[in-house]
């Protein structure tokens, strides 16, 4: 739904709502929104953990590619592509050395890895809950192994935990009784320990903190008026580094739980993805991240009939999302 403005970094407030305006008066007939690379690398991740009911690297990769192959014009990330490459001329033999020797061998820190995380985090969620929801750490194993194989820089990666843990959180939360400040609070804790050890000095991600973003959320929840956009856009960030765009979907969940001044609707999860594609830069992405985690919170029943409709592949992606729930179940 936030393609047709990606890379743009002034949305019409009326533009966009005539939008979805549009989507969602059934007696205006548009044409479905092709998905872009977020949904292709998000359905065959889904899809791998169905077939293997484990995470397989090379087969992930060997799906991530095939559908790249498939249809290259999705809207991918300009370097992934070469990763894809590498592997099928390599037949696969090592899932995670075509994505380490990206970017002179600092890898991808692109949001690529966090936009595709969702099923990810559902499996891992379901499969690996034995009970005890403090323990985080099979999921954070999960998604780093199955982030690392296109998105070797840690800033990459740590943005995919984020998002799963994002996501986990959404999931065990109530959604009657819901803090939006300790939401934020526990992220925060899980990136702190994360972030331990990290050099500020470090000439290359040197001060480059998942911790400093989500206290700036914190600031604009605790704000009494709602942070321009221009803000945001500088500050937190809506661009395609999983820094500057993981967070302020994080963002975007935790600002729709309340009315928007800047987005009057009532349905939640409409406002949510709305809001998110108003802020311009990567829509298309920071909207499915933020998506995942406010879908994680409340269901799918929440999600207007009319946005589906409009979605390509919708129907088989509810099919997908099924089968992963019962590839999930422990064992
Ligand atoms: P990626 O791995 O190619 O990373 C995205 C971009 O980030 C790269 O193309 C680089 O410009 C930059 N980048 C990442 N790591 C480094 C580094 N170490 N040094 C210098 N530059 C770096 O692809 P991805 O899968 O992470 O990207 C996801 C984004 O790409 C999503 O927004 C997705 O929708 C897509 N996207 C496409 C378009 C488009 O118009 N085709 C525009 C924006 C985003
Ligand atoms: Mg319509
Ligand atoms: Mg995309
Ligand atoms: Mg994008």
């Amino acid at each position: 739904m936030g393609s047709p403005f990606e890379g743009e970094a002034h949305i019409g407030r009326t533009h966009l709502s005539n939008y979805f305006n549009q989507i969602l008066d059934p007696s205006i007939k548009v044409p479905f929104k092709p998905y872009t690379d977020d949904t292709a690398m998000t359905k065959q991740s889904a899809i791998s953990l169905i077939e293997n009911k484990s995470f397989n690297a090379q087969d992930m990769v060997k799906k991530f590619a095939n559908e790249y192959f498939h249809n290259p014009k999705r809207g991918y990330g300009s370097a992934i592509g070469d990763i894809f490459f590498n592997l099928r001329r390599t037949n696969y033999a090592d899932p995670y050395g075509p994505a380490s020797m990206q970017f002179k061998g600092l890898g991808s820190y692109g949001n690529g890895a966090a936009m595709r995380v969702a099923p990810v985090a559902l499996f891992a969620y379901h499969h690996c809950s034995d009970g005890d929801n403090h323990d985080v750490t099979p999921i954070v194993n999960l998604v780093t192994d199955a982030s690392k194989v296109t998105h070797s820089n840690k800033l990459g990666y740590r943005g995919a935990i984020l998002q799963a843990l994002a996501i986990r959180l959404a999931l065990l939360l109530d959604k009657d009784d819901f803090d939006t400040i300790s939401f934020a609070n526990e992220l925060i804790q899980y990136m702190t320990q994360m972030e331990v050890g990290d050099d500020p000095d470090d000439p290359i991600d040197g001060g480059k903190s998942f911790v400093t973003k989500l206290e700036l959320v914190k600031q604009y929840l605790n704000s009494t008026e709602e942070p321009h956009i221009e803000e945001i856009q500088n500050k937190l960030g809506v661009h395609v580094s999983a820094l500057d765009s993981v967070p302020t979907a994080i963002y975007c969940f935790l600002a729709a739980q309340k009315p928007l001044e800047s987005v009057p609707v009532d349905c939640k999860f409409h406002r949510c993805i709305h809001y998110a594609i108003s802020l311009g830069g990567d829509t298309d992405t920071i909207a499915s991240m933020a998506g995942a985690i406010i879908g994680a919170h409340m269901g799918d029943e929440v999600i207007p009939n009319q946005f589906l409709v409009h979605c390509e592949h919708s129907e088989d992606i509810r099919k997908i999302a099924d089968d992963l729930y019962e590839a999930s179940k422990p064992t």
